[in-house]
């Protein structure tokens, strides 16, 4: 079964922004005691661009995700969705999956996921979009513990 918690995050600036997290806990143990094997994934469901900055046409719009351990241990993935965006469209349904396969630790696991919308150019550097309202900020970082989502969510 699969855990999942849904975010809709609004932004006066750039985007309004939905996204999708999905979490479910691997049913196998490791060799050490109360470890257990987490599989961490994100979805980006829709986005949709209320700048409209791009110069020709409407924007062009990707996702970039991280999703790291910052408790546990496991490789940190990257995923970049620049080879599936779809030109000139300012609303965006995609469905983007990020998956870390495998974090391993305690209870108190825990994965930073960061996630960073981006607006392709052919002439200039990609854009960066805006989608936290911190004004220092510009992507949207959230620190997760699997272990958190009641044991009916998960696996
Ligand atoms: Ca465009
Ligand atoms: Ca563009
Ligand atoms: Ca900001």
């Amino acid at each position: 079964m699969l855990g999942k918690r849904e975010y809709t995050i609004s932004s006066p600036l750039q985007y309004v922004f939905l996204a999708m997290l999905g979490f479910c806990a691997c049913i196998s143990w490791s060799a050490r005691a109360l470890a257990e094997d987490w599989t961490i994934s994100v979805t980006l469901l829709a986005a949709t661009s209320l700048s409209d900055d791009d110069a020709s046409g409407q924007d062009d719009i990707y996702l970039r995700a991280f999703i790291t351990p910052t408790l546990g241990s496991g490789t940190p993935v990257e995923c970049n969705f620049f080879d599936f965006h779809v030109d000139n469209d300012n609303t965006i349904t995609p469905n983007w999956t990020c998956v870390l396969p495998q974090v391993t630790g305690g209870p108190d696991t825990t994965v930073q996921i960061t996630l960073r919308l981006m607006e392709h150019d052919t002439t200039s550097a990609d854009d960066h979009f805006d989608i936290n309202p911190d004004p220092s900020a510009n992507d949207v970082v959230i620190s997760f513990k699997p272990a958190s989502l009641p044991p009916s969510r998960r696996l």
